[in-house]
This record gives structure tokens, sequence and C-alpha cells, in this order.
């Protein structure tokens, strides 16, 4: 007979959850009472859980397996009835969010630091998602931390470890652990959402595709989905195997990170589609032959072509994308005539509009489009959307982005990271644009037209979140934007992102670091970057 143990303990202080939850080195997960503390947090302040049913998964990097067992002992302390674990620990974050919802359960805790690297001396992340299946909004992750800051003790089972390897239902002590096929229920979904006949037939007629899991939780998934059931070739699926370490990688799919990908897509001979995802699957890049589609973009042209894909044939109820990203997606809203609204950088905001049924789609500059499928960004879900598109309208990617913007224009976009600076200097700089009064100053051929530190109160429940992100708005709609990154492990990473409208169709093929240049150059200097950071360029561009 398993007994509960009362262990005295002390809180940790920096258990703050940040944009996505809570993300830190694996060294400091690992030392004696760090997660419990975070895990009990996190029960104390959800509610009544007793008899209730969890999901828990994870994106599969060093240390969820570990992880897992501690979470399955507490939840049994804590007297959940039921927890159901993805085989081998296993849950794309999408498809965590997806059973939350499909089995009504009290919510889930999701094991990721997400596009972090993962490894012994890397990355590990902690989130728990409501029940309606989206991470916890402000006021719940306010609760688990102000809970672990004065945490005295956890309660867990004296018990060994249970197998989550082997499919079916087995009790831990009092709870039911039932481990099930991660990859059923979410696939199931996709197959009711898009055309998977067009897009067999698409792959049927020889169109190519490489889809790069870049060793992360998505390999499974894109196997499943678009090798078995979507018939495209073995092989399409790069990188499928997840490792524990991301095979050394940066599971990060952008233009830097997914570099064999970006390769693969140069030259006549290179296949028509490529994608990526990132460690936990919410992510996602999409690449046609020679030619990248910036997220916002992305989030546009899904927008704009939706109702060819049965799950959104009956047309959007709206789009919401986040402050940072492009307003290309407001120009599809506005000729749709669907309301189209701009939130702070963080899924867990689209999640009143999506429950409140206000928006259909949402999308961030980060890589992360989505839909009200289910409450998380999904990657997977936009490689099948644009294969639907791609299916339905036999265009190559690059004419199906170009004829895009020759009917709304160009927002034409790019997004410069400075990582790992230090945090004293970043935080210094974000105090410095704060103070500056902008207004009706003239920088180079632009005018300021306002600048502000973005808030904004939730239109659903009221709810008011400031200092979100420095806008500097000129008076041709053209902008730039610096945010403190709330995901990273290491210093802090300053985000600049630049934006300018292009209508003229012939200025549509700019490299866009050339199109920007004059107004990467007022950001490089209204934020004093060089003499604050000592950084003379970005980390990462996209
Ligand atoms: C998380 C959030 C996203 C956010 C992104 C970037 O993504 O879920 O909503 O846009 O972080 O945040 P930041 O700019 O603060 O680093 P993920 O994929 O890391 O869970």
């Amino acid at each position: 007979m398993a007994i509960v143990k009362t262990v005295a303990t002390t809180p940790f202080s920096g258990q703050k959850p940040g944009t996505s939850g809570l993300r830190k080195k694996v060294a400091v997960f690992a030392q004696p009472h760090y997660l419990e503390n975070f895990v009990q947090a996190v029960f104390d302040s959800i509610g009544e859980v007793t008899g209730k049913t969890l999901v828990v998964g994870g994106d599969g990097r060093h240390h969820n397996r570990a992880a897992i067992q501690t979470i399955l002992k507490m939840a049994a302390a804590a007297g959940f009835a039921r927890v159901m674990v993805g085989k081998g620990g296993i849950l794309s974050t999408p498809a965590a969010s997806c059973v939350i919802r499909k089995y009504r359960t009290f919510g889930g805790i999701i094991l990721s630091a997400s596009h972090n690297p993962g490894g012994p001396t890397e990355d590990f992340g902690i989130k728990y998602n409501i029940p309606a299946g989206g991470p916890a909004p402000e006021a719940v992750t306010e609760a688990i931390f102000t809970r672990s800051q004065g945490i005295g003790e956890y309660r867990i089972l004296d018990a060994g470890d249970i197998d989550i390897d082997t499919v079916g239902s087995r009790p831990l002590g009092p709870l039911l652990v039932e481990v099930f096929d991660p990859v059923a229920d979410y696939a199931e979904l996709m197959e009711r959402l898009f055309d998977f006949a067009a897009i067999r037939a698409l792959f049927a007629s020889g169109f190519r595709m490489k889809f790069d899991a870049m060793h992360a939780v998505t390999g499974p998934y894109a196997r499943e989905i678009l090798e078995c059931r979507l018939g495209a070739p073995a092989g399409t699926v790069m990188n499928g195997v997840p490792l524990e370490d991301f095979g050394g990688g940066h599971p990060d799919p952008n233009l830097v990170h997914a570099h064999d990908l970006v390769e693969a897509m140069k030259g006549a001979g290179a296949p028509d589609f490529g994608a990526a995802s990132d460690g936990d699957g919410d992510r996602n890049m999409i690449l046609g032959r020679d030619f990248y589609v910036t997220p916002s973009d992305s989030l546009a042209v899904l927008a704009a072509n939706a109702t060819l894909c049965p799950g959104y044939a009956k047309g959007l109820a709206g789009i919401a994308r986040s402050m940072p990203t492009s307003a290309a997606a407001d120009r599809v809203a506005a000729k749709l005539n669907i309301p189209a609204f701009e939130t702070p950088t963080g899924w867990k905001f689209f999640g009143t509009l999506l429950d409140a049924g206000k928006v259909t789609l949402c999308g961030e500059e980060s890589f992360g489009t989505g839909s009200d499928h289910v409450r998380e960004k999904d990657g997977l879900w936009a490689v099948l959307m644009w294969l639907n598109v791609l299916a339905r309208r036999r265009e190559s990617v690059a004419a199906i982005v170009s004829a895009h913007w020759r009917e709304f224009g160009r927002n034409v976009y790019s997004r410069h990271d400075y990582e790992g600076v230090d945090a004293k200097a970043a935080d210094g700089l974000m105090e410095h644009l704060r103070g500056l009064s902008l207004k009706g100053v003239r920088l180079g051929a632009y005018t300021v037209a306002f600048n502000d530190d973005f808030a904004y109160t939730d239109p659903v429940d009221g709810s008011v979140s400031t200092r979100q992100g420095i806008r500097v708005v000129f008076e041709d709609g053209s902008r730039v934007v610096f945010r403190l990154s709330g995901t990273g492990t290491e210093g802090a990473t300053l985000r600049v992102y630049i934006e300018r409208y292009e209508p003229d169709p012939t200025r549509h093929g700019l490299d866009p670091q050339v199109a920007l240049a004059d107004l990467i150059a007022i950001a490089r200097d209204l934020a004093e970057i060089e003499a604050r950071t000592g950084r003379k360029q970005p980390t990462v561009i996209t």
C-alpha cells in the first residue's frame, strides 16, 4: 500500500512563469525540491483537484521522463483520480491541448522549453494548461508564482516508477495512469479540418516536400500524417526521431536554426514545399522553392485562403495577431469585413477571444499560427493548411504569396534578435526608450505619429496587461517595436521588429533587409543598441 509523504521545503526565488511557463536550465530543475515546489504550487492554485483527470506529456527533451514520474506521484498524492500520459512521455503542445479538450480533463501539465536547446546542460520547462486547453492566463500564473513563494511542504506518493512506455491503464496507488498513443487523437482532428483527399492527390501528382522535425516532438506526428495518411514519399520527414538533446541542434524553425532545410530548398531541383516545426511542435516555418514566407505573411495568406479548407469553409469569425506581428492579416480581415484583434505577445492572450468565438485564426511573428481547433499554436496544423491551399490552388508557394502581395500590398517585415545581452543593459535600454517623447519628431524620412509602451485590455474579460513592448509608429504606418523576450534562460534577448507597408508591386521583390535599411538604422540609433549592449549586429535575423 503506497503512502503519501509530506516533505518539508523552502521557496525558490524566481519560479515566475514567463511568456509561456517556467523555463530554466536542467540543472536548476534537477535540484532537490525545485520541480516539486512548482508542481505543488500549481496543484494548490487551480482549485479542487480531487477526483479529476489531468493530462501530462512533454517534448521528450532531457529530464522529461524523470519529471513525469515525479508529477505522477504528486498527482496521486494531490487526489487526482486519473492522469493521461502520452506514450514515452511524448505529447506535442498542440496535441496536449487537443486531448485536454477532447476528454474534458482538468487541464494538463506540459513539459517543454519549446524551441530552446535540450540536453543535460540545456533548458527544461513546465507549464499548466487550463481545461479549455490553453496556457494558463496571467491571473493563474500569478497565483502559482505567489504560492511558490510561500510554500513550506509538498506531498508525494512514496512509490517506485511506473511504466509509461506501454499503452494501457495501470494503478499508481489510488491514481489510474492511462498511457495513450500521443498521435491518434491529433491526427483524427487534422483529418476533420483538412481535405486529405486533395492533399493525397497532390502528393500522387509528384509534388515534393521536406518536413524538418528537427529531432523534436513532431517526428512521429509528421510521419503518421504526411507519410502514412497522406502518401508523401518515405523520407519526406527529415530528422524525424525525437532525441533528448534534439541531436545537439537548436529546435527553432527559423532561417538560422533550420539551416539544413533552408539549404535543401534552394535551386531548381529543390522540393516544392518545405516546412519545419520546433521542440514541442507548436511553431512552424513555411518555405517554397527559393522562397521564405514570414510568419506574418503566412497568417495573412492562410486567412485569405481559409475557405478552401473543409474545417474553415464557412469563413472566419475574426483574426487575431500579437502586437509585434505585421499588420498583413489586418488587411485581409478588412477585406473579409471581419474584426482584427491586436494582443500582447503570448498565445495565452488569444484564449478568451477564441473561447468567445470572436476569432477563428490567430498568429504571431514568432513562427506561431493556429485556430480555434485547439488553444495552442500548432505547427503541423499550419503545414497541413498550407498543403490544403497548395492542393486546391495548384500554384507554387512563391506564386501564391506574390499574388497575395499584389492584391493586398506587402507589409515588409523583419525581426532582429540580440541574444544573450547583459540583463541590466537590456533593462536600461528599455527604460531609455520608455522615457522618450517622440510625437512629431522627424527621423530620417519618417515623422513619428506616436510612441508608447503597449498596453492591452482584454475585450472579453477586461483584464489589463501593461508594458508589453515599446512602439514607435510613424505617420505612414511604418513602425519599429522593441521588446525583451520572455522565453530565454540566459541574460536578456532584445527583439527589434521592423515593418513598412509597400503598395508598389515593382518593389515587392526587394530583400527586406534592403527595403527596411533606413528603419533598421533608425531603430538602432534610437535604442542606442551598440552603446548600451556592445552589439554591432543582431545574432538572428528573420
Ligand atoms: C512562446 C509563446 C508565444 C510567443 C513566443 C515568443 O512561444 O507561446 O506566444 O510569441 O514565446 O516569446 P518571446 O518573444 O517572449 O521570446 P513558445 O513557442 O516558446 O512556447
